[in-house]
């Protein structure tokens, strides 16, 4: 029995317009730790020690060795079966979009193509007073618990992650808020939704008329305002479904 219903199935196979948003959750399968699961990224730290400018600019050692090492965990795995999903999902529908919150890169190492970085991508770094774009090699002082400092200005250099109190990417919320007004289907896959704007998505969809499905391991923060809530982990549940919608249009 199929953790998903007759309905998902139909809406998704005869969906013109498709919009996701992902979270954390989807990349828990692929070794990347969450954020605020039992064993996530801030259980040593709270989100106001790390991810936010003032904290930067108090330990920029600290801040900066903590995104080399979420750079080293990314670039030591792969993307799983729930961002191979959707990357297939991506080929199936006339319209679809992937907004996610996740900087982690493996949507598109996925193979999807539509995808907004709402909060950016740490596999790119710039200058926080110059806005050079940082190579690798500017990286390595980090390695030596040394500042990484920019080249041309002698800046600080910072992951091209939106942090909080910051403003998301020019125009991403927006792109992301009219697929969502625009859908017929909408998924929410492994997010909290605690985290604004991004979990207004969801419910931009919903207002609209979306059919909004929730795919997670446990109920989240909006899951009552959900169409339909699917209990599982992604890259269990995403597969699944691709692989019904597949067989109901055959
Ligand atoms: C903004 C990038 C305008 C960095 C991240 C006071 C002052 C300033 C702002 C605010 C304020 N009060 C509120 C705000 C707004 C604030 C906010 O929402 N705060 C919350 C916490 C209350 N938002 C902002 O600041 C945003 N900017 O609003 O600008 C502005 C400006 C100034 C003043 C006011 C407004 C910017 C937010 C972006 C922050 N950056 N990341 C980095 O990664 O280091 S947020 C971070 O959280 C990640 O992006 C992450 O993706 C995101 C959301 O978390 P989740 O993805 O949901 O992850 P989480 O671990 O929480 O949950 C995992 C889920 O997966 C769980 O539900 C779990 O059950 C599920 N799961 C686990 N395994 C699986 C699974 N599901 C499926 N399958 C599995 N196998």
């Amino acid at each position: 029995m199929p953790p998903f219903s007759e309905t998902l199935v139909e809406r998704l196979a005869c969906a013109e317009r498709v919009a996701v948003l992902t979270g954390a959750g989807i990349s828990a399968e692929s070794g990347v730790p969450t954020f605020r699961d039992p064993d996530g990224l801030w259980q040593q730290f709270r989100p106001e020690e790390l991810a936010n400018i003032d904290a930067f600019l108090r330990n920029p050692v600290l801040v900066q060795g903590w995104y080399a090492h979420r750079r080293a965990v990314v670039e030591d795995v792969q993307p799983n079966p729930g961002h191979d999903a959707l990357a297939e999902l991506e080929r199936l529908v006339p319209h679809f979009l992937l907004a996610t919150q996740n900087v982690d890169d493996l949507h598109r190492r996925a193979g999807s193509e539509r995808i907004i970085e709402l909060h950016g991508n740490l596999t790119r770094s710039y200058c926080a007073d110059c806005d050079r774009p940082a190579s690798r090699d500017d990286l390595a002082a980090i390695d030596n618990g040394a500042e990484a400092r920019c080249r041309s200005c002698a800046g600080l250099l910072r992951p091209d992650v939106v942090w909080f109190g910051e403003m998301l990417p020019d125009g991403a919320m927006e792109r992301a808020a009219e697929a969502a007004a625009q859908a017929d289907v909408f998924l929410s896959v492994g997010t909290r939704a605690v985290v604004y704007p991004a979990a207004g998505l969801p419910l931009i969809a919903r207002e609209a008329g979306a059919y909004v499905v929730e795919v997670n391991v446990e109920r989240s923060a909006i899951a009552s305002e959900m169409s339909e809530v699917v209990l599982g982990p992604s890259g269990e549940v995403l597969p699944a479904l691709l692989d019904a919608v597949r067989a109901f249009t055959e």
